[in-house]
């Protein structure tokens, strides 16, 4: 999965759309030298290491938009963002990301991002990311996830997050975080499988590419991004079949193994039009902040 990034921006030249979209977008790619660590150990370092070029990159004024093969960047990306005051997430995704190390069962450390995010679990580890704060889960909104073993629905439905699920509608208006600020995050198998498979752990009853547009229209329109992230993009180049529905995993693929890339819109030459996108203001389409209500909360089945 790791070398996604590599993918969006040297096969699918990524930057040079932004460019010519008027963007000034530096490139910093974060890696770790392979085999240097264990697995844990690796993931934590990568964050290290974000942090501080997500941090750097806001010093300048810049957007940092963070490309990663998985979901765990979320921890470096919103402790290179936000000070004390946590953010409000919006976190699309397939699955819940919601396990901790007492109920998974795959083995799998990107399962454990948002649970960890939250400060549910890897909770030393988690402090040694520069800037990294736990967010409270009342101020996750989960949107598109739907492929949950019994135990995985079971903790999240027992949480205090907010859960869109699967292609239904997406409850933004309902979402109230208590916080202004903004870290979105894109896992791209929350989209259905007939907009395309970025990820081998794609499900059917996704999002379409249409309300992933207008969620986002929405999330501009009502809070300030500070900082997103596009994740589990696979090394393949297309969203072509060929992937299992179910997890097919290799070692090879799994966290650490591959760079984590963090576009930097810069802001001096951005247009002002898009320099307001990024400051959450005045987007075309937009309705201004949206009224706030009680959170959304899941089904009871
Ligand atoms: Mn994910």
């Amino acid at each position: 999965m790791g070398r996604g990034p590599t993918v969006l921006l040297d096969q699918h030249g990524l930057a040079e759309r932004l460019s010519s979209d008027g963007f000034d977008v530096a490139v910093d790619t974060v890696e770790i030298p392979d085999g240097l660590v264990p697995e844990i150990a690796r993931t934590f370092e990568l964050n290290r290491r974000l942090a501080v070029s997500v941090r750097n990159a806001r010093a300048e004024g810049a957007f940092p938009l963070v490309l990663s093969g998985n979901c765990n960047c979320s921890w470096g990306a919103t402790a290179g963002s936000f000070g004390d005051d946590a953010p409000a997430v919006l976190w699309l995704d397939a699955h819940a990301d919601f396990d901790v190390p007492d109920d998974n069962l795959s083995g799998f450390l990107d399962v454990m991002a948002l649970s960890t995010l939250t400060g549910a679990c890897w909770q030393a580890l988690a402090a040694t990311v520069p800037g990294f704060r736990p967010v409270p889960e009342r101020n996750v909104l989960l949107v598109g996830v739907r492929d949950l073993d019994d135990y995985q629905r079971k903790r999240l439905q027992e949480s205090e997050i907010s859960v869109s699920w699967g292609g239904g509608d997406p409850v933004l208006e309902a979402f109230d975080p208590g916080a202004s600020r903004m870290y979105l995050h894109v896992d791209l198998d929350s989209l259905d499988p007939s907009v395309g498979q970025a990820n081998e752990f794609s499900a059917p009853d996704g999002l379409s590419l249409g309300r992933v547009l207008v969620l986002q229209r929405e999330a501009v329109a009502g809070f300030e991004p500070v900082c997103a992230a596009v994740t589990r993009t696979t090394r393949t180049s297309t969203a072509t079949a060929g992937w299992p529905a179910r997890p097919r995993r290799s070692c090879s693929d799994w966290p650490g193994s591959g760079p984590v890339r963090r576009l930097r819109p810069l802001g001096p030459r951005m247009p002002r039009a898009s320099h307001r996108r990024s400051a959450g203001r005045g987007l075309p389409g937009g309705s201004g902040p949206r009224p706030r209500s009680a959170p959304a909360r899941p089904p009871s089945g």
